[in-house]
């Protein structure tokens, strides 16, 4: 990767846009495989027009050591068997933080470190803060998509084998007033 040279990011708060913009990633739910508990409404959901769960899009900052890469996850409003839509969740495999600023809906910071779980409700202006070592997913708790921007070192890497093989620990349900956590 050649050297990037200083450049300016027009950040749009109220639409959640970057520009200039990098690589548009998509999820649909086929790609979340082995993630929500209940494998056959999952299989239902992918059979049945296998929609969008949400797409993070980049600026030109590559993810490579040294670098600081920023991108702007929006996580489509849903549930599967109850389970609230969410982000496939990854381990930075060489142990460094991040931060997530929420911009739009209500969402939650959801963090396993192996053994303890941590929850932070994320609505527009927080800051969650993810500390190396920590796992992380961002589950969207409301009827609005939800977005948020995310900032985290470009040799981070993302381990996503970690979560499939050790869990999140909880997980976040719909109920009548909004959401709750459940033992995994
Ligand atoms: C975020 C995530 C983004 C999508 O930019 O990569 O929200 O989630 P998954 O990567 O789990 O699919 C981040 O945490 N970067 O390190
Ligand atoms: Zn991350």
């Amino acid at each position: 990767t050649p050297p990037i040279s200083p450049f300016a990011i027009q950040f749009d708060a109220e639409a959640a846009t970057l520009t200039p913009e990098g690589p548009t990633l998509t999820r649909r739910m086929s790609a979340l495989d082995g993630l929500f508990k209940d494998h056959d409404a999952w299989q239902q959901a992918v059979a049945d027009g296998d929609p969008v769960v949400y797409s993070v899009q980049s600026t030109p900052v590559p993810e490579v050591d040294r670098e600081l890469p920023q991108s702007i996850t929006s996580i489509e409003a849903g549930t599967t068997a109850g389970e609230f839509w969410m982000t496939k969740g990854h381990q930075h495999p060489n142990h460094q933080g991040e931060i997530y600023l929420a911009l739009h809906g209500t969402g939650g910071l959801l963090m396993f470190d192996g053994t303890e779980t941590q929850w932070i409700d994320m609505v527009p202006g927080t800051i969650g803060y993810i500390p190396p070592g920590w796992a992380h997913r961002s589950v969207n708790v409301g009827a609005d998509p939800y977005k948020f921007l995310a900032v985290y070192p470009g040799g981070a890497g993302h381990d996503y084998g970690w979560v499939l093989e050790h869990g999140m620990g909880k997980r976040a349900y719909a109920v009548t007033d909004g959401f709750e956590l459940r033992e995994f």
